[in-house]
């Protein structure tokens, strides 16, 4: 009896590895989540809710990531909203410049992978939606990496195909204001 149950166990867990080393192979090319934070519950006085940012849930898990997916000439992207006015709901300065950006100006924080080291700060990008076009300057990251602290305004990590983008841009986009929030758009190098 005990040694069927003991043979068991190995067998189970050769069986799942198996199965998840063939998922990885499948999904090498893409980009895998590299773990997950825990919420903690906002300190009274933080976490914006400005125009319905999320906040973290205590103790609810929140994939991250180190990698975004690969870029092409129109790479698929959610466009969402940040504020990166000084009290908005975007935390500190932007860290490409370390400072805030008024919202009537286009500016964006990309997702960690895209991001790339601050490889594309203060570049342009070219975001298309809605039927339009609009440039506007990469000023931050939208971290995928952490978040749920203080540093990030208590809100959890960015997912990894984020263009996080002032008001000016939604604008722009001719988007009405009751639409602004998520939005399936293309981005690619101005
Ligand atoms: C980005 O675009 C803005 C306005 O469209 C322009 O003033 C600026 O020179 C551009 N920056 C770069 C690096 O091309
Ligand atoms: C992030 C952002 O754009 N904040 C806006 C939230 O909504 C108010 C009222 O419409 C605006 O004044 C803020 O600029």
């Amino acid at each position: 009896m005990m040694k069927g149950g003991f043979c068991l166990v190995p067998t189970l867990v050769l069986l799942i590895l198996l199965l998840s080393t063939d998922f990885f192979q499948v999904e090498a090319q893409s980009c895998n989540p590299s773990g997950k934070v825990r919420g903690t519950k906002p300190p009274p006085g933080q976490c914006n809710t400005e125009n319905n940012s999320d906040c973290c849930k205590e103790g609810k898990m929140y994939t991250i990531y180190k990698c975004s997916p690969p870029i092409s000439s129109q790479t698929r992207a959610v466009l969402t909203i940040n504020s990166f006015q000084k009290g908005g709901d975007g935390g500190g300065p932007s860290e490409c410049d370390n400072q805030y950006h008024n919202d009537d100006t286009p500016v964006v924080a990309l997702s960690t992978g895209w991001f790339n080291h601050e490889s594309r700060c203060l570049k342009n990008i070219t975001i298309t939606g809605n039927g339009r076009s609009v440039v506007a300057m990469v000023v931050d990251e939208c971290d995928s990496t952490m978040g749920c602290d203080s540093d990030h305004d208590y809100q959890p990590p960015c997912p990894n195909n984020i263009v996080d983008a002032s008001k000016a841009v939604w604008k722009a986009l001719g988007v009405p204001q009751s639409q602004w929030g998520g939005l399936d758009i293309v981005w690619s190098d101005a």
